[in-house]
């Protein structure tokens, strides 16, 4: 490993200490620490500039749901005074705005090179080195590998029959063009109604002539309320933020937030009527189903949550039999990730949108001129997708990785994905996943569990060169060992019952496993500090 006062030379380095892939919220952050340290970092990006997921999801309506105050790096006191968040919710410009400046605060681009996919990483395990090559043509040597590479990030196609033979435009929500699109007077169809369809809806209904939305699943989704934020309030985080911080890193999900501890039934019916009417109000998807205990261990305390919420889109949407059609029935509350919308069930009572339901009428085929059901046809010019990602796993499989013995992590993830915390896997030595699979991740504030699991990484880089070692490797023991204790905390709740990109069911043939550790960010961090305190419990060190 190299120290030097001038980190990164200006030229590419072809023998970089780390490679990071990715540079979104986990990448930036990564390339940062491991700077301070004065290692030399390549960071590759497949995108053009900085922002990983918030750089391609541009389509209307694109909103993070974690409100933007807690939604932002804690790492510098510095930045959470400079910058200034102006709605509770940040829309996507303003999000890539605020990862843009910091890319500039901290002169990062100067070690990022963009427009450069990472093909593959092969392990030589005499060198004790990778080997990454990109699609780029280029090869670079390192000691370290850091996939910051996204939950969320590999989208997934729709597997529709015909999709090829489609005469009009198509967008997928994940990929959308920089330049915008023009839909006015358009007949468009969306096919997709989770968290990205409830967001893109209400905007495609704005300019299309005509909006079919074909929707398989509907999904739960609560209001935002979203508004510009209060100079008080601004004033008042700003004056707190540190506090702010350290009780996010102590919640349950990066968000604090007094954990209920009553039952559903502990309540009366109409007590609990008025809970979740205040929980509603908040405007948060963490209200409802945080309003109990039990809502995602208890099947019938979950009903309670889920028929209120049912009552709510009934309230909203005119037509019965359209609110029937909107109302999830087939999963709990909570185990798909819920959504927050604005103005989305309402779009539905508008004369020139057309709720289609894939489930009495299936999708039988995409035909030149528009959408097959097993009822008729609909003539469309543009079909937007809003059918998601390969979550979790999709952009780390993504990569041609090999480990010791030509093992490659796509063969061993197999029966799904073997890591130690998330954060580390058996065979592949000097691999770190940034929130892999199996850390809190998805179910928690992304910033939150990114900041943590880069100074974890930060920590063993530097634990290793202060102690002579070059290389950290999990065990399989650990590995196995974290794995059942992840799988016992996800059996004891309602997660896995739940067809959803939590479980890996949105991908035909991915094996079903619950891709998040539910034990919550607080806890999680207290076991991944035990580990490191007790000199890296569970790895081996060379
Ligand atoms: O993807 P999804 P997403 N035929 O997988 C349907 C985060 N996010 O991009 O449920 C017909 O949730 C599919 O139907 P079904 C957030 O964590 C956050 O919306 O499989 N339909 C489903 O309705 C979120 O959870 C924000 O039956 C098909 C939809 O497509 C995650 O990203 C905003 C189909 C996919 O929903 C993913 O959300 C956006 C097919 N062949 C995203 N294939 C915010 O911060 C798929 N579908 C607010």
């Amino acid at each position: 490993m190299s120290g030097s006062d001038s980190p990164e030379p200006n030229f590419p380095e072809a023998e970089p200490d780390a490679v990071v892939v990715g540079a979104g919220l986990a990448g930036l952050y990564q390339l940062h620490r491991l700077r301070e340290l004065g290692l030399r970092v390549r960071v590759f990006e497949n995108g053009s500039d900085v922002g990983g997921t918030w750089y391609w999801n541009r389509y209307p309506g694109a909103r993070c749901d974690v409100e933007s105050m807690s939604y932002s790096y804690s790492f510098s006191p510095e930045l959470e005074q400079e910058w200034t968040w102006t709605e509770k919710y940040a829309a996507q410009p303003e999000i890539l705005r605020y990862i843009q400046y910091v890319a500039e605060r901290f002169d990062l681009r100067r070690g990022i090179t963009f427009d450069t996919r990472v093909t593959e990483a092969h392990y030589d395990e005499n060198a004790h080195r990778w080997l990454v090559r990109t699609d780029t043509g280029e090869s670079v040597s390192t000691r370290f590998l850091i996939m910051a590479t996204g939950c969320l990030s590999a989208s997934k196609p729709p597997e529709l029959p015909g999709i090829e033979r489609f005469g009009g435009a198509v967008h997928h929500t994940g990929r959308w063009p920089h330049e915008g699109v023009d839909l006015t007077g358009q007949r468009v169809g969306v096919i997709g109604t989770g968290s990205s369809g409830i967001q893109v809806i209400p905007e495609l209904a704005e300019q299309a002539a005509e909006l079919t939305v074909f929707q398989r699943t509907p999904n739960f989704s609560m209001p935002a309320f979203n508004r510009p934020l209060r100079e008080t309030e601004i004033t008042e985080r700003k004056a707190n933020y540190r506090q702010w911080r350290a009780a996010q890193r102590d919640s349950y999900a990066g968000v604090p937030r007094q954990p209920a501890e009553r039952s559903a039934f502990e309540d009366s019916p109409e007590q609990r009527e008025e809970t979740y009417r205040q929980s509603w109000r908040e405007g948060s998807l963490f209200g409802i189903p945080g309003s109990y205990a039990d809502i995602l261990v208890d099947p019938a305390a979950n009903e309670t949550a889920a028929e209120f919420v049912r009552a709510r889109i009934r309230d909203k949407v005119h037509d019965p039999e359209i609110a029937e059609t909107l109302s999830p029935r087939d999963f709990p509350i909570g185990t798909k990730r819920p959504c927050l919308d604005t103005g989305y069930y309402e779009t539905f009572n508008r004369e020139h949108v057309r709720l289609v339901d894939l489930r009495s009428t299936p999708l039988t085929e995409i035909v030149e001129t528009g959408v097959r059901t097993s009822r008729r046809e609909y003539e469309l010019d543009t079909l937007v997708f809003a059918t998601g990602f390969d979550a979790m796993t999709g952009a780390l499989e993504a990569v041609d990785v090999r480990g010791r013995d030509g093992r490659t992590l796509r063969e061993y993830w197999s029966a799904g994905p073997r890591t130690y915390l998330g954060l580390a896997v058996s065979g592949f030595p000097n691999l770190f996943t940034v929130t892999g699979p199996t850390s809190p991740s998805v179910l928690s504030n992304m910033i939150v569990s990114i900041e943590q699991h880069v100074d974890w990484i930060t920590d063993c880089v530097s634990y290793l060169a202060a102690n002579g070692l070059t290389e950290v490797e999990a065990t399989e023991r650990a590995e196995r060992e974290w794995l059942n204790h992840a799988a016992e905390a996800g059996n004891a709740t309602l997660y896995p019952t739940a067809d959803s990109w939590y479980t890996g069911a949105n991908v035909p043939g991915k094996p079903r496993v619950l891709l998040a550790y539910v034990g919550g960010v607080a806890a999680y961090r207290q076991w991944c500090e035990q580990v490191a305190d007790n000199g890296y419990s569970g790895f081996s060190l060379r």
